[in-house]
């Protein structure tokens, strides 16, 4: 887990940000997803990634994410555009305390594979005890 600044140009018209992998980031960026329209009260993700590193961006509203490594567990808010979150592979993560007008931007080194869940946290504690 890191936290990394982004990129920001902000003159008389506003704000531009970017984010450029192998320069801010050390993965290719292979998909783009974002969460809005949380619903109040609802957690997202409960899973870990195998191989899937990905940089989350709170570019509205705020958002907690617990963390958890199978040995230590951490806890960060994003609540500015200016920063991001990495998650690298066999973090199990949960997404929670969203603000009412949270989008989180993500970017993803991989494509969409369901095969790269573990979406139980027992499995998971098991693969990180033996990874
Ligand atoms: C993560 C957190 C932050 C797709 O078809 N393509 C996609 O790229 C994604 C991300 C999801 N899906 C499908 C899979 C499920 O049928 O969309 C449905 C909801 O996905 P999920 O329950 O995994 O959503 P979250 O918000 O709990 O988790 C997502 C990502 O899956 C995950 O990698 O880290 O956002």
């Amino acid at each position: 887990m890191e936290l990394i600044k982004i990129s920001t140009i902000t003159d008389s018209r506003g704000r531009l940000s970017f984010v450029e992998s192998t320069k801010d980031i050390d993965f290719d960026i292979k998909r783009v997803y974002w969460l809005d329209q949380t619903t109040p009260g609802s957690d997202r993700g409960a899973h870990a990634h195998k191989k899937l590193h990905q940089l989350l961006i709170a570019l509205s509203g705020s958002v907690t994410v617990d963390l958890d490594n199978g040995k230590e567990q951490s806890q960060i808010v994003l609540d500015t555009p200016g920063t991001g979150l990495i998650i690298r592979p066999m973090y199990w993560r949960d997404l929670k305390n969203f603000s009412d007008n949270a989008i989180v931007l993500v970017l993803a080194s991989e494509l969409y594979s369901e095969q790269d869940y573990y979406r139980n946290y027992e499995d998971f504690l098991h693969a990180s005890r033996i990874s």
